[in-house]
Formats: structure tokens, sequence, C-alpha cells
């Protein structure tokens, strides 16, 4: 019954964090990698390890058959996906579940749900969250479409229902332009995705991302661990996140995460989810709900005290969560920065052997990383070397802490993103809090001139 060893389905940082939740709950673990990742710091540290294909994804961290054998074979009792990859696969999840081997993730139907943007939005308004004016659910024809666009005023945007990422959107300026953008966005979606369906919705032009962490028991029972203003990324690819946000008040952070928990409640949402919304002007426009621990829970650990990874583990055990919402304070600040191996200003990635490493430390400073000297860093995957995080009393005090931690991480014989978090962290705009989801796109242009 209780979960005795857990196979993590993931690599890089965040199968090192799921194994140190593990570990310090007595339970065993279980890494599968790739060739390119046998000499990974989680495999060196978990209790097993099992090869499961060559470097290319699609044939180790996605091979659903290989992942399930080293499940069987090591007699794992419990899979946790991490992020990406499998993480929001809910065939998976099933597949998972069919085996007898506990999801650690939530039931594949809500999955499943909140995987097609139009079914999302749908069940969110349903719950009582706020949307972005716009149509009601798919548009079918050119009619229907310039009917939604007078009704919510130009711009519209065209979003595909299985996009997300960013990927199968086109923003509409006025009638014109409403055929050739509607079916380019349909022609790209069916390309993409293999799916054509298209949603309208009003166009917001300087929104902020803001995001709500909730987690429910699955019986009905749900909690929110308040925001995280998302807003500096560049390309989609987040690149700095603080909880709290700098623009939410501790009223409406109350009103909009009860609006949340209360949602998740009410659909009986099991594990660890984030209920992304545009901000703008003082309200919340909810855009996508993601159902699996994001990169940047630990923001949201340091303010709140929780073990994410922990709730995680207890609820696809059958345990109740830890704390109440009446039980839970934010407290402080925190910022977390994403360090990439790749070039500081112009994102080219930069993998390869890392000469020396010596970790930022000290107090309320975390290192979520798998790297050491020596490391070579393969060129196959995702660039994110390490998550700097950083805690401080007040914003102003974290940032201080912050940028002396930067001032300590060394990393060498590679090219990191730690350059651009320092320049960031002395620009007036993001010291004062007053930044947009086009902020860092457009200082990055401005600093190239
Ligand atoms: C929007 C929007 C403006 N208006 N929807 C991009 C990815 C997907 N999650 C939703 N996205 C957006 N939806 C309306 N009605 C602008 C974006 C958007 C964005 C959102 C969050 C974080 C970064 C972004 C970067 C560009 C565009």
């Amino acid at each position: 019954m209780a979960i005795r060893r857990i196979l993590i389905a993931n690599r890089g940082e965040i199968a090192l964090r799921i194994h140190r939740a593990a570990h310090e709950m007595g339970i065993e673990t279980v890494a599968v990698h790739s060739t390119a990742d046998a000499d990974a710091m989680h495999v060196r540290l978990a209790d097993h390890a099992v090869c499961i294909g060559p470097p290319a994804a699609a044939d180790s961290y996605l091979n659903i058959a290989a992942i399930i054998s080293a499940a069987e074979i090591t007699g794992a009792d419990a899979i946790h996906p991490g992020y990406g990859f499998l993480s929001e696969n809910a065939k998976f999840a099933e597949i998972v579940e069919a085996h007898d081997i506990a999801w650690i993730g939530p039931k594949p139907e809500h999955i499943r749900t909140m995987g097609d943007k139009v079914e999302a939005k749908r069940t969110a308004g349903k719950l009582g969250l706020p949307l972005v004016p716009g149509s009601d659910g798919a548009v079918e024809t050119i009619e229907e479409a310039r009917k939604v666009a007078e009704e919510c005023g130009y711009p519209v945007l065209a979003k595909a229902a299985s996009g997300g990422g960013g990927r199968g959107m086109k923003v509409i300026q006025n009638e014109d332009e409403l055929e050739t953008q509607i079916s380019q966005a349909k022609s790209e979606a069916k390309a993409a995705f293999g799916d054509d369906t298209v949603y309208i919705e009003k166009y917001l032009g300087n929104p902020r991302h803001i995001e709500f962490q909730v987690f429910g028991d699955g019986n009905g029972n749900a909690i929110h661990l308040g925001e995280r203003d998302c807003s500096l990324q560049r390309r989609h690819q987040k690149v700095l996140e603080e909880a709290p946000s700098p623009v939410i008040t501790p009223e409406e952070r109350e009103r909009m995460g009860m609006i949340c928990a209360n949602a998740m409640a009410d659909m009986g949402y099991r594990g660890a989810g984030t209920i992304e919304f545009l901000w703008e002007d003082g309200e919340f426009y909810f855009i996508e709900m993601n159902t699996r621990l994001q990169v940047e829970h630990p923001v949201t650990e340091a303010i709140t005290g929780l073990d994410l990874v922990r709730e995680q583990i207890r609820i696809a055990d059958g345990k109740p969560l830890s704390v109440t919402q009446d039980e839970l304070r934010f407290t402080g600040h925190a910022i977390e920065c994403r360090i990439n191996a790749e070039d500081p200003f112009t994102f080219a990635p930069s993998p390869g052997q890392v000469t020396y490493y010596h970790a930022a430390g000290g107090m309320h400073v975390r290192v979520d990383s798998g790297l050491y000297a020596g490391y070579r860093i393969p060129p196959y995957y995702d660039s994110m070397i390490a998550k700097l995080i950083v805690y401080g009393r007040t914003r102003e005090g974290c940032i201080m802490r912050l940028r002396r931690a930067l001032e300590e991480m060394v990393v060498e014989g590679v090219k990191t993103s730690i350059p651009l978090h320092e320049e960031l962290l002395r620009q007036p705009d993001v010291l004062s809090g007053d930044y947009s989801i086009k902020w860092l796109e457009e200082w990055l242009k401005d600093r190239d001139a």
C-alpha cells in the first residue's frame, strides 16, 4: 500500500529534487536515464538506475514501454514524472495506473481536459474562474469569428486548442486581417499538433503573467499556495520568477487564491497544479492550467515553508494534505534565477564540460542543480543547468542577497546566464517590479542597439 520505491521519470535538477524529497521520507528511488546521462548526479544518488535508451528523448525519457519495464524490473511502486517529458501525458498516467503503480500526479481525466485549451477554458469558466473575453469554444466559421471579434473589439488573438507555450497564436489587428490570420493559425495548428481547432480571444496588449499554485487531495479538498509572477520571459522561456507578485495585495491574493482553491475542490483535483492568468489593469484573466509541478515551484516553497514534492508524494499515497488553508502563511519574498548553459545575451546553447563549479551558499540561498566539476552537459536536452532561489524578509532584501549569491556562483567551461541575471538585477524596472511579459524582449532589443 504505502509507497516504498519511486521511479523518477525525468533527468537533471528536477530528478535530483524528487530524489531528495523521497529520501527525506524514507522512500527509495529508481533513476532512469539515457546513455547520455549515465554520469548524471541523480543517477549516482539514486538507489537503483536503469538505462532506458539512446540520447534522443523520444527514445528514452519519452519511451513509455521502456519506463514501465524499468518500473516492473526494479519493483518501483510509484512514478514521479517531474516536469516536461511525460508529465502531462494522460495516456502515460493511465498506463502507469493500469500497472498498479501509483501515479504521482493529477487524475488522467484532468490532465486530458486541461491539455485541450478549449476544454480547459470551458471548465475554468464553469468553475468560476475569470476568463479572457472571446469565443464560446472553437470558432467554426469566419462569420462566427467576425461576430466574436466585433463583440470584444480588435485586436483579437486566434489560438490553437492544442497549443500552449505560445505556439499556434496569431494576432488579428482588424477585420481585413481576420480571414488570412485565422486560416494561417489553423494550418499552423494542423501542422504542429494535428488539430486545426482554433478559438478567439480579446488580445491583451501589455499583461503580466501571474500564476496560482494549487493542491488538491482528489477527494474535494484543495488549497492555494499564493501566486508567482513569471512575467520576465523571452520567447516563452521564463528567465526569473518571484513570489509574491510585486503587484498583488494580500486582499487580492486571498480573493483570487480562494477562487482557485474552490475551483480545484469542486472538480476533485488531485495533486499539484498551476492556474495561469494574464493580469492587466488590476484584473485576472485565466489562460491555461498546468497539471504538473513547475520549474519555479521553489519560490512558493520559500514563502510557505511547504515541500511541494513531499505533498505530491503524500497525496499519491492516499494521505491528506499536510496543512489547511488557515494554517498557511505567506512570509517574505523569494526570487528564482534560471541558470542556463547558453550565451547570456544571444542565448546560443553552450553545452560542454564544466571545468570548475562553485555553488552559492549562505542564509536563505538554495541551489537546485546536478552540476559538479568535470560534468559534461549533454547537448541533447534543455539548457537549464541550475536554479538559484533566494529568500528575504522583503523584496529589497531578497534582491540584495540574490546579487550577492550570483557573485559567489562560479561555473567555468561553458557560458551561462549568470551575467544576464547580474545585469537584470540592476535595472530600475526590475528593482521596482514594474515589468510586463514584453519587458525582457524589449530591454534586450534596446541593449543590442
Ligand atoms: C494571450 C496573450 C494576450 N492576450 N492571450 C502565450 C502562451 C500562452 N500560454 C498564452 N499566451 C498569451 N496569451 C490573450 N488573450 C499573450 C500571451 C503571451 C504570453 C503569455 C504569458 C507569458 C508570456 C507570453 C508571451 C507572449 C504572449
